[in-house]
């Protein structure tokens, strides 16, 4: 290199120093984290895991010794090893059973592109000593740096956990004379898919069960934590007989045809509570 080149090469670094300047001043502003999380929805049981996503937005200036903490509440546990994201390096290791401590290695430059902002991906379960109803569990987001809004700081998540479970059942029958009733000599209907949902709808890939009604037109859901559900019946090419009619609940159908598209029925929600057989029927007639 030339005198002469590197005499510009200095120049030219000089003003890019000063051109970082303004930048500089801006960085030293006050950070301002703000927390988001979310899990894998639905109820849980003792024994059964949740996948929580947590992440660390920055509206502020650069922000240093990030940290997202959580105290557990009881019945939820931290599972040793998780909260890894290659892109935004955490390290959990301060983690206990109860508390959630992960560091974020490095600065948090402010970062407009929300898929860029850190997160971690956590492990949690749910044990034995859980109790039924929500569980409420608060992640923060914490800095070294002073934060200009700590009302964004905390993010929560409310995972409903049931201890207890029941059976849902029914029968899809063949309502031969149109009155909405199963009445004595009509038969079941065999080979129609029944799927169930939790309300409000979790995850389809993850949460629904699928059941097929069998030769005398009855399928079953067994052990269902206690929770809302929904169903959704496939009619195929037949229709729904009218919902709710006599005073039998027994022997009526639990399907309303208002709420009916293409081949599919669907149920009113309805709660299963602890050992409850909750019975939801379907009557079907041919298409006129
Ligand atoms: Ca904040
Ligand atoms: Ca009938
Ligand atoms: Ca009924």
């Amino acid at each position: 290199m030339s005198t002469f080149t590197r005499t510009i090469a200095l120049a030219s670094l000089a003003a890019t120093a000063a051109a970082l300047l303004p930048a500089v001043a801006s960085a030293a502003a006050a950070s301002d984290l703000a927390a988001y999380a979310s899990y894998d929805q639905g109820v849980r049981t003792p024994g059964s895991v949740i996948s929580q996503t947590v992440g660390v937005a920055n509206l502020g200036g650069t922000a240093r010794r990030v940290r997202v903490t959580a105290a557990l509440p009881a019945g939820v546990e931290y599972r040793r090893g998780t909260g890894g994201n290659a892109a935004y390096p955490f390290d959990c290791s301060a983690s206990t059973r109860s508390t959630v401590d992960c560091s974020l290695t490095g600065d948090l430059p402010p970062v407009a592109d929300s898929s860029k902002w850190p997160s971690l991906q956590l492990t949690l379960r749910v044990t034995k000593k859980a109790a039924a109803g929500r569980s409420a569990v608060s992640f923060v987001a914490h800095s070294a740096t002073p934060d200009a809004d700590h009302s964004n700081d905390a993010a929560t998540v409310s995972v409903p956990i049931a201890t207890t479970f029941g059976t849902i059942t029914g029968r899809v029958w063949d309502d031969r004379n149109h009155n909405g009733i199963q009445d004595r000599g009509e038969h079941g209907l065999a080979g129609h898919n029944v799927v169930l949902w939790q309300v409000p709808w979790a995850d389809p890939s993850t949460y629904t069960s699928l059941a097929v009604t069998d030769k005398n037109g009855r399928y079953t859901f067994g052990h269902v934590p206690a929770y809302t559900y929904l169903l959704n019946l496939n009619t195929e090419d037949l229709r729904l007989t009218p919902v709710g009619m006599g005073t039998d609940k027994t022997k009526d159908s639990d399907f309303d045809p208002n709420n009916a598209m293409e081949n599919w029925a669907q149920s009113h929600e309805f709660t299963v509570a602890a050992k409850a057989r909750v019975a939801v029927d379907a009557g079907l007639v041919a298409q006129q």
